[in-house]
């Protein structure tokens, strides 16, 4: 189902009994943040936190709270077959003759019904500030080290100067002062790319505007590692299945979906930089304070009746794992397009995601399972995995008991450990310098005599199911009730 804004979306976990009002009044000041993580750590509800301490409005955190909430957010009843539709979509169309072309039209068809939309009247801009203070919000500080309060769930928008194309991407925003706050987009991420970009046009300012709350699959969006120049509201638009209406922001060329609660608009200089952080992160550490971008807040509209979004992270696991955990069911077809012999993929939440990437592989031939961590750490945001382990076709990734088991009794460590350097997440804090470093993959696939392997290797320890038959049918004779 395609929730229209946050508002409906909270009516719909009302309904189911997944939505606490809060009512008493509550400090923005870390015990929001206690709370909230409680209620995830125990897979409690939605809160709404209506008497927020010095602020006038409402607060909805944990919204993403279980892997349940988040598919039901998300309309993932199956997050594995979405991921397959997902690439029959995307997949080129047969490059045969006319009927093959005539067949791939539907298809075109469907993809374009989920392109955005552009509206000329939106909820988001019911009121408009254009003397706009960040400090009205209530933004949570959530950690006793950050450096600050932290815009935990932002939809940053932008477009690419040079052509146009939309970037939606989720970076987390330390509020500086009523007019400035940190724009924490990474090196690697669409934003910063189009703050690069605007520079080389010879441009002073990258036009930005911060969506604060919306429907469930456009906050997803903003965090789904899509390729550079595809659109997070075409995603967004796919999961919903309908498309995702957008305005264009009062003061700034950028477009914004229409039933956000709140929009800052405003600009990246792209020369700025300011220290931001530190801020208890994703990583369970406090991710270092260093030199970011810098948002200006010009104008900031809202609905009548806004809600402000908001999440904790640290040490795993946290909220942003059921994020996390669509991500990786909805990409795992997209990466069996480019790497065929991909089986499976688990990236545990402990791993924070980029620390730690399981892949299990059909092996054919010699060095396939290298071949796997070299294409993995060529693509996309993968590229940032400081660990890559790859196993064989028959090991539950997801099994961790598994994974161990079979990983350590199937290495030799002198033989099967890849040691290279290449660019890492902006929130390692391990490597010597900041972005670049040393990662490692794992070969614990079998290793065949072509790799040098000419010992036997053994066999799965396997009891003959006749045997297990016999067991089953004689239960109960042997004297056992269940
Ligand atoms: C709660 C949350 C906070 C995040 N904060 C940041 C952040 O501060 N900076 C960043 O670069 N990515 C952050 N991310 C990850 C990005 O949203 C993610 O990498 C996304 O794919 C970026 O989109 P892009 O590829 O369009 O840049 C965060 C993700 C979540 C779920
Ligand atoms: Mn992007």
């Amino acid at each position: 189902m395609a929730f229209r804004d946050l508002h409906e979306y909270l009516r719909a976990l009302e309904a189911r009994g997944e939505l606490q009002r809060v009512t008493v009044p509550v400090d923005p000041y870390l015990e929001m943040a206690e709370i909230a993580d409680r209620m995830v750590a125990r897979g409690g509800p939605a809160l709404l936190f209506t008497n927020v301490k010095g602020s006038q409005f409402p607060v909805a955190m944990n919204l993403f709270g279980t892997q349940a909430r988040t598919n039901f957010a998300l309309g993932l009843d199956d997050p594995d077959r979405v991921g397959q539709t997902l690439r029959t979509l995307i997949q080129p169309p047969e490059v045969g003759g006319f009927w093959d072309k005539l067949r791939a039209l539907p298809k075109l068809a469907e993809l374009s019904s989920y392109f955005p939309k552009l509206v000329h009247d939106a909820p988001c801009q019911e009121v408009v500030d254009n003397d706009p203070d960040l400090t009205k919000l209530p933004v949570l500080t959530t950690w006793p080290q950050d450096g600050g309060p932290f815009i935990t769930l932002p939809l940053v928008c932008t477009r690419d100067p040079a052509t146009g194309r939309r970037n939606l991407g989720m970076y987390r925003m330390q509020v500086f002062d009523g007019k400035t706050a940190g724009m924490h987009w990474h090196l690697h991420k669409g934003g910063r790319y189009h703050q690069i970009a605007a520079k080389n046009q010879g441009e002073r300012r990258l036009p930005v505007a911060v969506a604060l709350g919306a429907d469930p699959a456009t906050i997803y969006a903003a965090t789904a590692p899509l390729p550079r120049d595809i659109d997070e509201f075409i995603l967004a638009g796919f999961l919903r299945r309908a498309p995702v209406e957008l305005v264009r922001a009062k003061t700034v060329d950028v477009e914004v979906p229409a039933h956000a609660e709140f929009v800052l608009e405003g600009y990246v200089d792209v020369d700025e930089l300011r220290m931001e952080g530190p801020f208890g992160d994703h990583t369970g550490y406090y991710s270092l304070a260093d030199l970011y971008p810098v948002f200006h807040v010009t104008a900031i509209t809202r609905r009548r009746d806004p809600i402000y979004p908001a999440t904790v992270v640290g040490r795993p696991i946290k909220e942003d794992a059921y994020l996390g955990k669509v991500t990786e069911r909805l990409f795992l077809p997209l990466i069996q397009m480019l790497v065929p012999d991909v089986v499976d993929i688990s990236m545990p939440p402990a791993g924070v995601f980029h620390n730690l990437v399981i892949v299990s592989i059909a092996k054919h031939y010699p060095g396939q399972a290298r071949q796997t961590m070299y294409a993995l750490w060529g693509m996309g945001q993968m590229a940032n995995a400081k660990h890559i382990v790859v196993v064989d076709k028959d090991v539950n990734v997801h099994d961790m008991d598994e994974v161990i088991w079979r990983v350590t009794n199937n290495i030799d460590a002198a033989r099967d450990v890849v040691i290279v350097e290449g660019p890492l997440d902006d929130l390692d804090h391990a490597s010597p310098r900041a972005h670049f470093g040393g990662k490692m993959g794992i070969d614990a696939t079998r290793k065949l005599p072509e790799e040098g392997h000419t010992r036997v290797w053994p066999d799965d320890i396997v009891m003959p199911p006749e045997i297990k038959a016999l067991v089953d049918r004689r239960w109960q004779e042997y004297g056992f009730r269940s």
